[in-house]
């Protein structure tokens, strides 16, 4: 069985994640459960990133030490990952003293090798995001990436050299097209940071206590970066000594890691130079995935511009929400969330596109022929719909192996579209006033079963429950891959005989009421 292991961001435990940091959890577990179905022995590994300057101020604004402080905030995010039904197969905590351990052992490797050795920094220096830049980085002698003001400081520090490491990974970048996506993100890592010239990193501090410590120099603890990137090799069972677990040989590289656009930089630079200084193979592909905004901007907690998955999840089913989050954002750009949005798109795809689609021809089945499906006697009326439900599972494939996962989604949507538009096109209604084409009529409502059966089987990855409800309406045992590639699994004989509607269509403004 070939293997596929998928990781995500570990969010950090300084506060209560929110929808967007969710989003690329579900995302991850689309891809995730999508491999699986096709028979990949896949590991989906996500979880939080426990130390830093951020979370032990945040501990002590909440009044608690900064374990009780990280204990209940990765509960938080494990707690929304479950609530989204997202299938990871491993959740990890970088307070882990295994990892703590890993960490330790893979920092002295590295200095007692030569790439990392001590020295002083002077830089400015943004505190919340604990980085040192150049000035000629800084916007408005802000921080370029949170635009907070940044101070100068002097410290005695560990540096990495990453500039040993700058050609390799040039060359690496360019002779692997699928190393770094979107195309825009890898032209600015190569433009904006290699080609300019790698600085050495700073990866200690000597002014932070919440932190691991550095084994041959306790005063000094390692720079936030190393200890969370780690996270993809160490909970697999790395060993710097190159006694590795089974886990780590069988799944070691990873095939995926899915980020937000904003850390590209430490996953397409620091951590691949990383892995190269410890001799291990670079992942497949490191997809920056765009952002979700809220209508109105960037979520941001003290502008009241956030929302939580499980406070949507009261009022929205599950399916609902993963439906708008992987639709709305697309490859590239940005997503926008609002209440609004959600309930028309909901309203219009999930309800009146497929919920309408599923009832309606289980309704005329149960009508013209009390249920029992009919073998079909096709003709070329038919061929439109048949090739592009036949031609479906490959073009989805090629749209999410591609990390166009959106895209994926409306081509599934479009056969539901294209199913609707054949009904209006052959208008069973018509077809069983005449008894004399009751076979045109059976072929009919086949096609549409059938149809409704494929697309369903792939939304299994994408909206599981939803995807199951139907496939038990269709009474159909034909749920995986293998039976989509063809059209003509659904067996003629099969009674159905329910055509309850799927959801109930939302009262758009009593939702908002309700959400308000
Ligand atoms: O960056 N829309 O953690 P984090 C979509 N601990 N994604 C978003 C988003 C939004 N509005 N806001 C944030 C960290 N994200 C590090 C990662 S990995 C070894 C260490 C994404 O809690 C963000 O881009 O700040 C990141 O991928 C993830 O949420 C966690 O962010």
């Amino acid at each position: 069985m070939k293997k596929f292991y998928i990781t995500t961001a570990i969010d950090y435990t300084s506060g209560k994640p929110h929808i967007g940091n969710n989003y690329e959890k579900v995302y991850a577990d689309v891809v995730a459960r999508f491999k699986r179905l096709e028979g990949y022995d896949v590991l989906f590994q996500t979880g939080t990133d426990e130390h830093g300057q951020k979370v032990k101020e945040n501990a002590q604004i909440a009044g608690k030490n900064p374990v009780d402080f990280v204990n209940e905030i990765s509960n938080e995010v494990r707690k929304a990952s479950d609530l989204l039904n997202v299938s990871y197969d491993k959740f990890v905590r970088t307070i882990d003293p295994l990892h703590i351990k890993k960490v330790q052992e893979i920092f002295e490797y590295l200095y007692n090798k030569g790439d990392i050795y001590k020295g002083t920094y002077e830089g400015f220096y943004c505190t919340p995001c604990e980085s040192y830049f150049l000035e000629k980085d800084l916007i408005n002698e802000s921080c370029p990436d949170c635009s907070r003001k940044v101070i100068n400081k002097k410290e005695e520090a560990y540096f990495f050299k990453l500039s040993k490491y700058e050609k390799q990974l040039l060359e690496h970048i360019n002779n692997n097209p699928e190393f770094i996506k979107p195309e825009s993100k890898k032209r600015e890592m190569i433009n904006n940071f290699i080609k300019e010239g790698l600085q050495d990193l700073c990866v200690s501090r000597s002014t932070l206590d919440w932190g691991i410590k550095l084994p041959f120099d306790p005063k000094h603890v390692v720079y936030v970066w190393i200890d969370a990137l780690s996270n993809y090799i160490t909970f697999l069972g790395y060993d710097v000594n190159g006694n590795h677990s089974e886990e780590f040989k069988k799944y070691w590289p990873a095939n995926y890691h899915i980020i937000g656009k904003d850390i590209v930089r430490f996953h397409t630079i620091y951590w691949p130079i990383l892995l190269m200084a410890l001799d291990l193979p670079l992942p497949k592909t490191i997809y920056g995935h765009p952002w979700l905004t809220i209508e109105g901007g960037k979520i941001s907690k003290s502008s009241g511009n956030v929302i939580y998955a499980d406070q949507l999840l009261k009022h929205f089913h599950v399916d609902m929400v993963r439906y708008f989050l992987i639709k709305e954002v697309p490859y590239q750009s940005d997503g926008t969330m609002s209440y609004d949005l959600l309930i028309d798109v909901i309203n219009t795809d999930l309800i009146n596109t497929l919920g309408n689609l599923v009832s309606r021809t289980n309704a005329m089945l149960i009508k013209y022929f009390d249920g029992i499906i009919q073998a079909p006697k096709q003709t070329d009326k038919d061929k439109e719909l048949i090739n592009y439900a036949e031609n479906l599972f490959t073009n989805v494939k090629k749209e999410l192996d591609n990390c166009h996962l959106s895209n994926s989604l409306n081509l599934i949507m479009e056969l539901f579209r294209k199913s609707n538009k054949y009904i209006d096109e052959n208008e069973p209604w018509n077809l069983a006033k005449d008894s004399n084409n009751n076979e045109r009529l059976g072929t009919v409502l086949y096609n549409l079963l059938e149809s409704i059966r494929i697309g369903s089987v792939l939304l299994k990855a994408y909206i599981p429950d939803t995807a199951e409800v139907i496939l038990n309406k269709l009474n159909t045992k034909e749920t995986d891959f293998n039976s989509i590639k063809t059209f003509g699994s659904i067996v003629p004989g099969t009674t159905i005989t329910d055509k309850d509607p799927l959801f109930i269509r939302i009262d758009k403004e009593e939702k908002l009421k309700e959400l308000s």
